[in-house]
């Protein structure tokens, strides 16, 4: 009797201590556009391994990837909201919310990927992070995005003539659609998802993005022509939601912060890899690439700035940029 009884209260303590474990766990969900597999979802799920092992496993993150939870200028007001803990996102949706947000998302502002990274690694990242901070926001952390160039469904462009007229779908954000209009030619904002059919049924003649995403939204399928003519390297961003954020301890806000930190590093082994393996991937394909002269395209776009560096703020941030070695 006494050893049953003994056998019960272990049992009921084990339960107890099961229950317990299972719901101190909180799962902080985070939201992604590009599918499982690409390297900022992957790098997420890492910053998530990395939380768990940090808190012993009192936070554990779910990546909801294939933009489940919206295109990304939904999720960035449901993280706003506090809907959505975290967010990873291109700048580019966020031009129109933080818009210092849209000094690093000027056409050939970066000369290299390697100046991209410095710069973004460097106190002009922390302080373009920091701007996340007055929008409900916490900035953590810079992905790669490698370079944007056009792709269109028409025809080879192999000068800044060849864009006239054409029309692209891009970011929802007014420095994209200047930059597009300025080449000539004309921009067609449109959420991420909507790419794909538009391009099939000729709503639009092209869009413009890097390799990964030419590749994995499929839209090589339905855009067999590409340019290099690299417009832009527009960082990726990794945000968390203010409120999510207030609810940890100081502790835990620092063991996110450094897990976000550690996961660039992955994040970049990842991405070096996929632009090669999707350039790949897409020429297999039958995809033509082509070259072009890019200075008049970079002589286009002087209203761009003109118009974007429109505070003595705003001008010395670009000019730092520019200067960053
Ligand atoms: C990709 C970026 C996405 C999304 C997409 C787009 O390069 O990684 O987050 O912004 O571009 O063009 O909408």
């Amino acid at each position: 009797m006494m050893y049953f009884y003994k056998l019960t209260t272990t049992a009921i303590a084990i339960g107890a201590l099961m229950i317990g474990a299972a719901s101190a766990q909180t799962v902080l969900r985070s939201a992604d556009t590009h599918p499982d597999g690409y390297p900022t979802v992957e790098a997420v799920k890492y910053m998530g391994e990395l939380i768990k092992e940090r808190t012993a496993g009192r936070y554990a993150v779910e990546v909801y990837h294939s933009a489940q939870l919206g295109e990304e200028k939904d999720t960035i007001e449901q993280t706003q909201a506090g809907v959505l803990d975290f967010n990873r996102v291109s700048m580019g949706p966020f031009n129109g919310v933080v818009p210092v947000t849209q000094i690093p998302s000027l056409p050939y502002i970066f000369r290299s990927a390697d100046h991209m990274r410095k710069t973004m690694d460097g106190p002009i990242g922390a302080e373009i992070l920091k701007a996340f901070d007055t929008h409900n926001l916490v900035g953590l952390a810079f992905y790669d995005s490698g370079a944007r160039s056009f792709y269109n469904s028409r025809k080879a462009i192999t000068s800044l003539a060849d864009l006239k007229g054409m029309k692209f779908r891009v970011i929802q954000s007014d420095v994209f659609v200047d930059m597009v209009n300025n080449l000539g030619a004309n921009a067609t904002p449109m959420a991420y998802g909507e790419v794909y059919s538009a391009l099939e049924t000729g709503v639009i003649d092209g869009a413009e993005n890097n390799w990964p995403s030419f590749e994995s939204a499929k839209h090589y399928e339905v855009a067999k022509f590409i340019t290099l003519d690299e417009h832009q390297m527009v960082p990726e961003v990794l945000v968390m939601s203010k409120s999510s954020w207030d609810k940890l301890t100081p502790e835990d806000q620092a063991i996110v912060r450094q897990a976000a930190k550690d996961s660039v590093a992955k994040m970049r082994e990842l991405w070096d890899a996929r632009e090669k393996k999707s350039r790949a991937t897409v020429e297999a394909a039958g995809v033509k690439v082509s070259e072009i002269d890019k200075q008049p395209l970079i002589d286009a776009m002087k209203p761009v700035y003109e118009k974007y560096l429109s505070t003595p703020e705003l001008k010395d941030l670009a000019a730092r940029i520019q200067a960053t070695k």
